[in-house]
Parts: structure tokens; C-alpha cells; sequence
């Protein structure tokens, strides 16, 4: 009797750990391309080709590597659509012995692993996702040990743990833990940006593509030059093409935006990394690496090694600290539908459609569009953030739940009340001009205050403070501006507040069935 060992779709490492410890002639390996998964939402037409042809990419080289692989394509006409189902198919072929599987990205498919010992009447061994530089429980007992959440001093622990950026003495390199004080210039004129490394599909994927085309093309976004990386092999390609070309000014314009420039000096590497075919450690590495060899400065490495083994382990043990409730959180009591123009692009507010047609063509965009953008209207406009994040985890190609609902629930809409970050990431038309050159192009006049020419984030700005002043009145972080509204005239803060009302009544609100639904 065999052993199987289930495989899902962002867990295709060859180090994973069920492979371990297991000798390949002992072993089934099922792979399951299934339809409650790619419509539970509806993903981007982009990422489902993407986890598939990475799947069937990884599918091959494991049975190149001697294992014994069944892998289940969606069209199969016995696939039944579910893990479970699948499950259950493959222990009727093979009798196994026993379960093996690492745990879940997700919640729900952690719930639904849970049952199978008692379903299945077999052993499941559910083991660590050892992928992940912070182990769940590991952050568990790190957050017990404090009253408040604050990344910074996570992160400082990961640096400590990996030795990333250290010194033989134990001090952080450069003498601070931290360089944004260099990062977060606005673009300048004449700045070149380099293209990522773009991977034509092969036949793999080509076939792939023709699925998607033929059952999800109702699914939102564009398929068309489809060019990342599906095996892990182009993956370190496009890490090593990031490191040269576009890590050395990583830092300094990290928070820019420009009409037309879709990636500036982001990695693109996100993709790649929540599907295992990076792990965060050897991407953290060739930072430092880079940086050791005088090819990168610091800020620049230092700030990108935050983002690997600082946000995006410090968010997964948020997910698994605060699910299940943190997914209905709705702290501000928010309650607007999601507006249309988040699928259609249709808005003349530039810095929007420029964020939303990124996302459309390429399932992309970058954190601060995401945040100060997108995330931001949303929050400022009070819509509701399950809406809103159902829309993240639609669109984007790296989107899995794990990191998509505390980067909105949490950082961008501020809808736990205050858990993962302890200001709002608010902000109107000024920061958007300061970091981007859209609003020079925009039909809204940035400068202008209140009326139909105004930039809406303005007026949405005060009247989002003046909403929610017995909740961020006393927060000292947002003093500043607390005071600066109460200055104002209340004529003036009045007229601020009309303004908002008359823009926020004509936002179409989206037709139903773009994030759930059928098929
Ligand atoms: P770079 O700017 O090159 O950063 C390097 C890497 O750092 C990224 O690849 C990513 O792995 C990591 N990283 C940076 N910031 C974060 C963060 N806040 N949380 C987790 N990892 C981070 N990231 C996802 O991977 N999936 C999501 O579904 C997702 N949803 C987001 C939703 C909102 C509202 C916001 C504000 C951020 C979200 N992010 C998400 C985080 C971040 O925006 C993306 O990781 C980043 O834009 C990916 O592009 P990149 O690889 O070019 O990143
Ligand atoms: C996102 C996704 C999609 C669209 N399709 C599949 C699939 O058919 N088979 C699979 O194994 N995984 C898929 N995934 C990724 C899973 O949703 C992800 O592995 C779980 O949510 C756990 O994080
Ligand atoms: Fe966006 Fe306002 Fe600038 Fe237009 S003027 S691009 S709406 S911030």
C-alpha cells in the first residue's frame, strides 16, 4: 500500500515538505486542476492559466524525477470539481495507507482537509508549510507576547532569524534596521525603467490558454501575451534579470507611479513566489547577495528583503492569527457597493483607470496603487471590504487568501479597527500628484477643492476624517490633520462634505456576478 500525497496549486516547490522522507516507489502524487477553485471566485482569466500551466509544468518534472504522478486536468470528464472529490477518486484507485499533505494556503481548504481522516477513514498527516520563514505558531507565540502588532519589530526578528543584512555581531547593516527615510522618492523625468523578462508560452501553456479561452472567457481580464514565469527555472531567470536591472533603484522610487509603466522597479516576483516556484528565502538572498557583491545599495536591498521576509510573513501569520473572523470585519461600518468602473476601467479619474487597466491586462499592479489607489478610494468612498476584498482576490495573479485579505481588510481598509496597522492609509489628490505624474493628464484638477472639476479624493478625504472623528479624533498619528480640519470654517468644511456627497451619489455600483457566481 501506497502513500498519496495531494499537491495543490501554490505549493509546486520540489523541496515541499511531503516529498520529503518518502521513498518515490512508496508514494502517488495527485495534482487536481478543479473547477470549485477556479470559480469559488472568478479568477482572472490570467491566473487561472498561470496556476495551471505552472501545475502541469510541475507535474511533469516531478514524474522526470521518478516520482509516480497522477494529475487531474479540468477537462478530465470524470473530474468531480472538488479537492475532496479528487481525493476521493484517488484512494479508490490506490488503496493508500495513508494522506500526506502540507497544510493549506487557506482557511476554507484547511476546513475542508480537516474532515477527510474521518471521511476517508485514513490518517492524514497535515505538515508544515516549512516554505515560509515564520511558521504559524511560531507567530502565534509572538503576537501573545504583545499587546499591539507592529511589523517593524516582526521584521527585525526575521532579520535576526535569517541573518539577512546582519552584521558577525548581530547589528542590522549600516547601523539602522530600516532606510525608508531614502526610499519613496517621486518619478523623475528621463528615468528608465527596465522591462521585466517576459516568457513566451510554450505548448503547455499554449493548450492552457485555449482552455481558458473556451471555459472562463465570461472571467474578468485579458489572457492575451501571457509572459510569466511558469516553471521555476524562468522563475530564477526573472529573479536574477530583477536583481540587475531594476533592484538597485527598487528602493528609491518604490512608492512612484507613471501613466503607462506597469511594473517601474517591482520584481513582478510575486506570482512566482505564492505558487512555490520561489521560496522568500532565496529571493531575500540574492538581494543581499547583490548587495555584498556593491551591485545594489542598501536602501534598496534592505527595503525590498522587508517587503519578502517583513509584509508578506508578517501578513500570513496575521491570516492565521485573526480567520475566521477577520474575513467579515467591518470596523467602519462601511456599506457602498463596489463601483462598476473597478471592473470596466470606465472613469476619468486617471490614477484609477491607469490601476484598474494594469489590473486588467496583466493581473498586476503595483503596492501602491493597490493601496493608495485602489484600496485607498475604496476605503475613503466607504465601500463595503468584503467587496472589496473579493475584488483583490479575483484579480490579481499572485491573490490567494492568505495574503490578500490582511493586505485589505487590514492595510487597506482598515476594517479590523486597527489590528495590523494603526493608522489608516488615507490620503487625497495631493500625496497621488506628489507620487505620480497622472494628475497633470487627469481631467479633475488636483489643486481644486470642492465642485464637479475638484479632484474627488479631496473632498472623499475630509469627509472620510470627518466621518470617522470619534474613532481616529484621538489617534496621534493623525493629529495633524484632525487639526488642520478643525480650523476650517464650517462653511468651508461643509463645502468639502456636499462636494463628496454630490460625487459619491453618481458612482455606478458593479453589476452582480463579477467576483462570485456561476461558472
Ligand atoms: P515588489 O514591490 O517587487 O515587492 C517584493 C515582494 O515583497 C513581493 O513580490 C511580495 O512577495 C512581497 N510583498 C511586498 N509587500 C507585501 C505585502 N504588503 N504583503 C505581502 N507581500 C508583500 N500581495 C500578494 O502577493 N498577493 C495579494 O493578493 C496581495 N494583495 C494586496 C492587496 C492590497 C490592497 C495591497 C495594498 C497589497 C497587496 N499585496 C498582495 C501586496 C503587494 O502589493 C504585492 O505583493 C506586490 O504588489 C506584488 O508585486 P511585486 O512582486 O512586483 O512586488
Ligand atoms: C487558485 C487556484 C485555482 C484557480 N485553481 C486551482 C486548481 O484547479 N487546483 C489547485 O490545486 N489549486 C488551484 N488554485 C489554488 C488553490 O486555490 C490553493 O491551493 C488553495 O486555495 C490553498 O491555498
Ligand atoms: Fe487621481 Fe485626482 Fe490626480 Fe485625477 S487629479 S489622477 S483623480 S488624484
Amino acid at each position: 500500500m501506497t502513500i498519496l500525497i495531494p499537491i495543490l496549486g501554490d505549493q509546486l516547490s520540489h523541496d515541499l515538505a511531503s516529498l520529503q522522507g518518502v521513498a518515490k516507489g512508496d508514494a502517488v502524487i495527485l495534482l487536481m486542476e478543479v473547477a470549485d477553485e477556479t470559480t469559488y471566485v472568478r479568477h482572472h482569466k490570467r491566473k487561472i492559466a498561470l496556476i495551471f500551466s505552472a501545475m502541469r509544468h510541475f507535474a511533469d518534472e516531478l514524474c522526470a524525477a521518478g516520482w509516480s504522478v497522477e494529475y487531474v486536468a479540468l477537462d478530465d470528464p470524470a473530474n468531480t470539481g472538488s479537492f475532496s472529490g479528487e481525493v476521493a477518486r484517488a484512494i479508490e484507485r490506490h488503496r493508500p495507507r495513508a494522506i500526506r499533505i502540507v497544510e493549506p494556503g487557506e482557511w476554507r481548504v484547511r476546513r475542508m482537509i480537516d474532515g477527510w481522516a474521518e471521511r476517508f477513514g485514513l490518517p492524514v498527516e497535515m505538515l508544515i508549510d516549512d516554505r515560509f520563514v515564520c511558521g504559524i505558531l511560531e507567530f502565534q507565540t509572538w503576537a501573545q507576547a504583545r499587546s499591539e502588532l507592529v511589523m517593524e519589530y516582526f521584521y527585525r526578528e526575521m532579520r535576526r532569524k535569517t541573518g539577512l543584512l546582519m552584521t558577525a555581531d548581530g547589528k542590522p547593516e549600516g547601523g539602522q534596521w530600516n532606510f525608508d527615510k531614502d526610499n519613496r522618492a517621486p518619478p523623475k523625468r528621463g528615468l528608465n525603467y527596465p522591462e521585466p523578462l517576459h516568457f513566451a508560452p510554450d505548448a503547455t501553456t499554449e493548450a492552457v490558454m485555449a482552455l481558458v479561452v473556451e471555459r472562463f472567457a465570461g472571467h474578468f481580464g485579458r489572457l492575451e501575451k501571457f509572459a510569466l514565469p511558469v516553471t521555476a527555472a524562468q522563475a530564477r531567470s526573472a529573479l536574477a534579470h530583477f536583481v540587475a536591472t531594476a533592484l538597485p533603484d527598487f528602493g528609491t522610487y518604490q512608492d512612484a507611479m507613471v501613466t503607462g509603466q506597469d511594473w517601474l522597479y517591482h520584481s513582478w516576483l510575486s506570482p512566482a513566489l505564492n505558487l512555490g516556484l520561489l521560496t522568500p528565502l532565496e529571493v531575500a538572498q540574492a538581494a543581499a547577495d547583490a548587495y555584498a557583491a556593491g551591485t545594489v545599495p542598501l536602501n534598496a536591498a534592505e527595503g525590498f528583503i522587508r517587503q519578502v521576509i517583513g509584509w508578506r510573513e508578517y501578513v500570513r501569520g496575521y491570516y492565521w492569527l485573526e480567520m475566521p473572523d477577520v474575513a467579515s470585519a467591518n470596523a467602519l461600518d462601511a456599506t457602498r457597493p463596489l463601483p462598476e468602473f473597478y471592473w470596466s476601467g470606465d472613469t476619468p479619474m486617471l490614477c484609477l483607470a491607469e490601476a484598474v487597466r494594469n489590473t486588467r491586462d496583466n493581473a498586476y499592479a503595483h503596492h501602491i496603487q493597490r493601496l493608495m489607489v485602489l484600496g485607498n478610494f475604496a476605503m475613503l468612498a466607504g465601500v463595503r471590504p468584503q467587496e472589496v476584498a473579493d475584488w483583490f482576490l479575483v484579480v490579481y495573479a499572485d491573490a490567494y487568501e492568505w495574503v490578500e485579505l490582511p493586505n485589505v481588510i487590514g492595510m487597506s481598509q482598515h476594517a479590523d479597527g486597527g489590528r495590523l496597522a494603526t493608522k489608516p492609509y488615507a490620503g487625497g489628490g495631493a500625496y497621488i500628484d506628489r507620487m505620480s505624474d497622472h494628475c497633470a493628464k487627469c481631467r479633475y484638477d488636483v489643486k481644486k477643492k470642492v465642485g464637479p472639476d475638484a479632484c474627488p479624493f479631496n473632498a472623499l478625504y475630509w469627509d472620510f476624517l470627518a466621518r470617522h472623528e470619534a474613532r481616529f479624533g484621538r489617534n496621534r498619528r493623525m493629529a495633524n490633520m484632525y487639526a488642520t480640519w478643525n480650523r476650517m470654517q464650517p462653511e468651508v468644511r461643509d463645502a468639502y462634505r456636499a462636494s463628496a456627497r454630490m460625487f459619491l451619489a453618481t458612482l455606478e455600483p458593479a453589476a452582480d456576478g463579477w467576483a462570485r457566481g456561476a461558472g
